[in-house]
C-alpha cells in the first residue's frame, strides 16, 4: 500500500505543496462529521444567487480558515464567496481556488457530493487552468476517495481512518459511453441536441446525478462525456471556469481526456472574473473532438 504522503515524496512538488495538498485533503474527515450533525438549510445566497445549504457555507469557512491558519496560501477563491480572500502575512506562493462543497442539492437526498480544489504556485487565484499546479477532488460516498494529479499523472487514494491509500494510478479515461447532460432539454441548442442524439444512437448510457464531482468520477473510470452546456435562454450555462471546469479539466488532461466549451479547450481561457461562468464538456478525448466538428 502506498500512502498519499509516499506517492507525494516520490513527485518533485515543493516540501510546502505537500503539506498544502496534505492539509486540504485531511478535511475530508472534518467535513464527513459534519454532514452527520448539519442537515438544515440557510437561508443565505451565494454569489451565483443560488441557495446555500447550511454545510456549504460550514464547509467553506472551515477550509477557509484551516487554509488562512497554515501560512501557506496567499489568494483564495471560493465558490461560496463574492470576492477573492487575500492573506498577506502567508509565507508561501500558493493560491487555493475551491468549490467547498459540490452538488450539494444532493446533500438533502444523502447522494454523492464532494470538494473541488486547483493550486496555483504564482500567488494568483484567477489563472488559466492549464497553469494549474495542482488539483484534486475529495467525493464523499461510501468510501472518500481522493482524485489527485500534481502534474504528473492521476492517482486515486481511499481514506482510511486519517490516511489517504493509494487505489490506482496512473488513471487513464477510457473512449467509453457514458453521458450526462444539465439543462432542460427543451433549452437546449441544436448543435447541443445532435451531440447527444449521436451518443445515443451509439450506444450511450445516461446517467446523470446533479452532482459534477461524482458524474465526472464515473466517466474517469468508465469513459464518455459530461455536460454541462449553453442553452437557447442561458449562453454561458451554469457551472463556474474557476472553481469547477479547470480543476476537474485539468484532472480529466492528465488523465489522457479534454475538456471543451464546445469551441475551444477550456484550459486556455483567462477568467474574466472568480464567478466567470461557462458551458462545459469533459471526458475521453474523441468524444469532445467530435463534440468541437458539431459545434464548429
Ligand atoms: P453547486 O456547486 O452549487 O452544487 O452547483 C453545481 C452543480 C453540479 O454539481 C451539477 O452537475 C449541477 O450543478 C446540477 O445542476 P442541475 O440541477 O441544473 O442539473
Ligand atoms: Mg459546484
Amino acid at each position: 500500500m502506498t500512502t498519499l504522503r509516499e506517492y507525494l515524496d516520490k513527485t518533485d512538488c515543493k516540501e510546502e505543496l505537500k503539506e498544502l495538498i496534505e492539509l486540504i485533503s485531511v478535511q475530508a474527515v472534518a467535513i464527513r462529521e459534519a454532514f452527520i450533525k448539519n442537515q438544515s438549510y440557510a437561508d443565505t445566497e451565494n454569489a451565483s444567487g443560488e441557495q446555500q445549504a447550511a454545510l456549504d457555507v460550514w464547509a467553506d469557512n472551515h477550509i477557509t480558515e484551516v487554509l488562512k491558519n497554515s501560512k501557506l496560501v496567499k489568494e483564495l477563491a471560493s465558490e461560496e464567496k463574492d470576492e477573492i480572500l487575500k492573506f498577506p502575512d502567508a509565507k508561501a506562493e500558493y493560491a487555493v481556488v475551491m468549490d467547498p462543497l459540490d452538488g450539494s442539492s444532493l446533500i438533502q437526498v444523502n447522494l454523492c457530493v464532494g470538494t473541488i480544489i486547483g493550486i496555483y504556485d504564482n500567488g494568483s487565484a484567477l489563472n488559466c487552468g492549464k497553469d494549474l499546479k495542482a488539483a484534486m477532488y475529495m467525493l464523499y460516498g461510501p468510501m472518500t476517495v481522493l482524485t489527485i494529479t500534481v502534474g504528473d499523472g492521476v492517482y486515486t487514494f481511499a481514506l482510511d481512518e486519517e490516511t489517504y491509500q493509494m487505489l490506482e494510478g496512473p488513471v487513464k479515461i477510457p473512449e467509453g459511453k457514458i453521458y450526462g447532460s444539465g439543462a432542460l432539454k427543451r433549452e437546449w441548442t441544436k448543435e447541443h441536441e445532435k451531440f447527444i442524439t449521436e451518443i445515443e444512437e451509439q450506444g450511450g448510457k445516461l446517467r446523470y446525478s446533479g452532482s459534477f464531482v461524482a458524474d465526472f468520477h464515473q466517466i474517469l473510470k468508465y469513459g464518455g462525456v459530461y455536460c454541462y452546456p449553453a442553452t437557447v435562454k442561458n449562453e454561458k450555462g451554469k457551472l463556474r471556469l474557476v472553481f469547477e471546469a479547470n480543476p476537474i479539466g485539468f484532472i480529466a488532461k492528465q488523465a489522457g481526456g479534454a475538456i471543451s466549451d464546445g469551441k475551444r479547450d477550456l484550459l486556455s481561457v483567462k477568467p474574466e472574473e472568480p464567478h466567470h461562468k461557462t458551458p462545459i464538456y469533459v471526458g475521453s478525448q474523441g468524444i469532445i473532438e467530435r463534440l468541437e466538428e458539431i459545434m464548429k
